[in-house]
């Protein structure tokens, strides 16, 4: 399988509750405030690491939550973190939301993700002891932890692919070089699912080889599933041309051509990829002059950018030299990105983006008022409504936030009932 596909559900430690505590000393009946900050809670990350190249152990929807963070406790003591996970996942993982937006692409060994930030630990009361409030009763709730969901997919990713009209014969050198079994036919569009299969020059070389589907005029334009088997493509860091010597309906040469501009007219001009020639069937009749035909033209236009081979997949002629050059190719390739930053309005994620409005206020069916947004609650959830000064932090924090006016403007009167979370107080102008 070529493609890979995994949801998963992730959720991050909530960070510890902030203390309330006084020292204790003989001579004063209350000391300083020494309630210590509750610790940060777990986040749990995407690591790419080599290793099985399949999402397979996250292939039924898991569920992943990393510890919350300790409450904090009495003279100054802070709650521990709650630990981060890391997930591992082989490189060539591409990370969506549930709407298919592109959030990250771990593309080699080591690359990270924060899939899910930890909440923040709440501060204990010490924090708040200013010199007019010397005891403060007052603690934050640590902060809940990120909660979310995404796709996993992994595109396999291949050191260098093969590339050509139907019936060119790639699935037969596939099928010479390594241990892969791909069909082999004599009609067009044999081959419709990609298939790898790993070649070894040596005990310390050796690279992925991928059998693709047959490409034709128009494939860019979506023709013959063009745009499904150029999709394969992106995953090649390299290709192999290959190019049917023998063929009676078309000039080699004009075939080249046709496939290349199929490969420059895609999104990404997959044409940049190194790419070498493979003139295959020179077992067939009148093909050595085919073959020099071709390179006459290959010169004239293209100069030495192409090495080319001549080969026979059917006997196994040439196919030595041709991955040889193929594996010299795979090593001078840098591996690179597959999406490019910014593409189709794709954006790298960061956690924790601002710029939304922090609330929104709705008339709920029996004449109450609910206050609703993400931002809002997460900062409500910090603080300890249930001591008076915790109330009256939370109410002025409301009101900076511009709640009282956007009450008022729905038409609230004294005594109606405001609801936050399962927190419910009396508006009064
Ligand atoms: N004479 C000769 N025939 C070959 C050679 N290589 C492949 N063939 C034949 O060409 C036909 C097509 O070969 P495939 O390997 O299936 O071609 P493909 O490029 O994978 O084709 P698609 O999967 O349809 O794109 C088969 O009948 C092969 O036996 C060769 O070197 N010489
Ligand atoms: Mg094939």
């Amino acid at each position: 399988m070529f493609i890979d596909k995994a949801k998963i559900y992730i959720q991050a430690g909530k960070g510890g509750d902030g203390h309330v505590s006084f020292r204790h000393e003989k001579s004063v009946e209350f000391g300083g405030p020494d309630g210590g900050n509750g610790g940060k809670g777990g986040s749990v990350f995407f690591v790419a690491r080599h290793g099985p190249n399949t999402l397979s152990a996250y292939r039924h929807a898991i569920k992943v939550k990393a510890p919350d963070g300790q409450d904090g406790g009495i003279k100054n003591l802070y709650g521990r973190y709650g630990s981060d996970i890391y997930l591992e996942v082989p490189p060539g993982t591409v990370i969506t939301d549930l709407e298919g937006h592109t959030l990250a692409d771990l593309a080699k060994e080591g690359d990270l993700y924060l899939a899910a930030k930890g909440g923040r630990g709440g501060k204990g009361n010490r924090c708040f002891a200013t010199s007019v409030r010397r005891t403060p009763r007052i603690a934050e709730n640590g902060e809940p932890g990120e909660k979310k969901a995404f796709y996993l997919e992994l595109k396999l990713l291949a050191d260098a692919g093969l590339v050509g009209l139907p019936s060119a014969g790639k699935s037969t050198i596939l099928s010479k070089v390594s241990n892969a079994q791909p069909k082999i036919a004599d009609y067009p569009f044999t081959t419709l699912e990609p298939m790898l299969g790993t070649i070894g020059l040596s005990e310390h070389e050796s690279f992925v080889l991928a059998d693709l589907p047959g490409l034709i005029k128009g494939a860019s334009l979506g023709k013959g599933l063009g745009f499904v088997f150029l999709r394969h493509i992106e995953r090649c860091r390299c290709l192999i041309h290959v190019i049917d010597i023998s063929r009676e309906e078309e000039d080699a040469f004009t075939s080249f051509e046709t496939i290349n501009n199929e490969l420059s007219s895609y999104k990404l001009d997959l044409l940049k990829r190194p790419m070498v020639i493979a003139l295959n069937k020179m077992d067939c009749d009148g093909a050595k002059e085919k073959a020099e035909e071709f390179k006459k033209k290959l010169t004239a236009k293209y100069g030495d950018r192409y090495q080319v081979f001549e080969i026979s997949a059917l006997n196994g002629e040439g196919l030595k030299p041709l991955m040889r050059a193929t594996y010299q190719m795979v090593q001078s390739v840098k591996p690179f990105l597959l999406y490019e930053p910014g593409e189709n309005g794709e954006k790298v994620y960061t956690p924790s983006e601002g710029g939304k409005k922090p609330f929104n206020v709705v008339l709920d069916q029996d004449g109450s008022f609910r206050i609703q947004g993400e931002e809002v609650i997460k900062n409500f959830e910090k603080i300890n409504h249930d001591t008076d000064e915790g109330m009256m932090k939370l109410l002025s924090y409301l009101n900076s936030l511009g709640v009282n006016d956007e009450l008022h403007r729905l038409g609230a009167k004294n005594g109606d009932e405001v609801m936050i979370e399962d927190f419910t107080f009396e508006y009064y102008e």
